[in-house]
């Protein structure tokens, strides 16, 4: 039975790659960091078949125990501050967690297991003022925030340490991808649980930044095959992984706003306080590599992952009427 170690099993993504290992017969191990009530939400359905490993990206003594305990073949670093918005106010902590703790899971896996092969969570953020589109593993990097810079840093000692140490040590520079399970503060997320609210009587309007950026959008559940994918190769290798179509914020809420029949126009409004003291235009992949070289392949398209996140938000608050957002 193969082992894998996942840090950012409680997010998004990290939800989804623990299912598909599961599946897929691992034993896995999910490492989370304290918090004062529990956060198991993305994971309840599957809690009981994770190995639980108390640990802290920030904290290396912990992530040596970790590794240790795991002895994990894989080893899979998808723990961050991820929200950009926030890397603005909280640039240090950003390093820390999202720069350093590289450095600390790649320590940890170098001193107890350097056999483990090792995926770190890049982010097409690193582009940022995009030099050329679309985007592609030879393109070169223009972060826009403090996420971005830190997350380039994680990138780059993750090479270092393939190149220095001979690890099987893989990034996959991933383009946007969401789901039902996205937190609620980022964009497509906050547009579906917005519409959702709205068709249901709950919210009066929903409050934006910039509709004119546009984004690369697909769904984790594909993602997280790639992650997989990158670490079954006879080599390591740093691969973009994207669906290659662009929308802008603005499509992106009209086809929410379609979906249950109303008119966008009639509930958006602009709020300065969600724009950013730097955006990120446009971000556009070219995941050539990964379907040749992976065979990977995508699902699920925009528009059906859009309709599918405002069905999700719906019957949630139809269950929960009270519910609250929290952004
Ligand atoms: P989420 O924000 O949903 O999940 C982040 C995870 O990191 C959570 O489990 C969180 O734990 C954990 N975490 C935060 N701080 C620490 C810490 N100090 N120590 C240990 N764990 C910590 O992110 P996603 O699932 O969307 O993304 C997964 C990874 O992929 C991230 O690294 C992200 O930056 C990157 N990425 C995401 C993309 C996307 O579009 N989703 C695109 C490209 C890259 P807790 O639940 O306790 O907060
Ligand atoms: P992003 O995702 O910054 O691309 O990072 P997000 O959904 O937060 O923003 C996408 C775009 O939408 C614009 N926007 C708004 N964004 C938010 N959150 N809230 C708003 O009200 C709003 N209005 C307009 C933003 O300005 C931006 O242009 C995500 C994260 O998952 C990162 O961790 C990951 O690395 C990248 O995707 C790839």
């Amino acid at each position: 039975m193969k082992s894998a170690l996942i840090t950012g099993v409680t997010g998004q993504d990290g939800s989804y790659l623990a299912e598909l290992l599961l599946e897929k017969g691992y034993k896995v191990y999910g490492i989370r960091r304290r918090t004062s009530t529990p956060n198991y939400e993305n994971v309840e359905h599957i809690k009981n078949q994770i190995e639980w490993i108390s640990a802290d990206l920030t904290d290396l003594g912990s992530l040596i125990e970790a590794v240790r305990e795991a002895d994990p073949d894989e080893v899979y670093n998808l723990g961050a501050q991820s929200f950009v918005a926030s890397s603005w106010p909280q640039p240090v902590a950003t390093g820390q967690i999202t720069a350093i703790g590289v450095t600390n899971m790649l320590e940890a896996v170098r001193l107890v297991k350097p056999e483990a092969r090792f995926y770190q969570a890049s982010s097409s953020e690193m582009f940022g003022k995009v030099q050329a589109i679309p985007q592609a593993e030879t393109t070169p990097f223009y972060p826009r925030s403090p996420y971005g810079v830190a997350k380039l840093y994680g990138h780059w000692i993750t090479v270092n340490y393939r190149e220095s140490f001979d690890m099987f040590a893989c990034s996959g520079i991933l383009f946007n991808h969401e789901s039902p399970r996205r937190g609620l503060e980022f964009v497509t997320r906050k547009v579906t649980d917005g519409v959702a609210q709205i068709k249901l009587g709950l919210a009066k309007e929903l409050r934006l930044g910039n509709l004119d950026a546009k984004r690369d959008w697909g769904f984790a559940g594909d993602y997280v095959k790639a992650m997989w994918l990158m670490l079954q190769q006879d080599t390591p290798d740093d691969y973009v992984i994207s669906t290659g179509e662009m929308h802008t914020v603005e499509e992106l809420v009209q086809i929410a706003f379609d979906h249950v029949g109303l008119n966008w126009r009639d509930y958006v409004v602009i709020d300065e306080k969600f724009v950013r003291p730097a955006e990120v235009d446009l971000l556009l992949g070219d995941c050539t590599k990964a379907k040749e070289k992976l065979g990977w392949e995508l699902e699920v398209g925009f528009e059906q992952l859009v309709k599918n996140m405002v069905d999700a938000d719906l019957k949630r608050h139809s269950l929960k009427p009270s519910a609250v957002p929290v952004y």
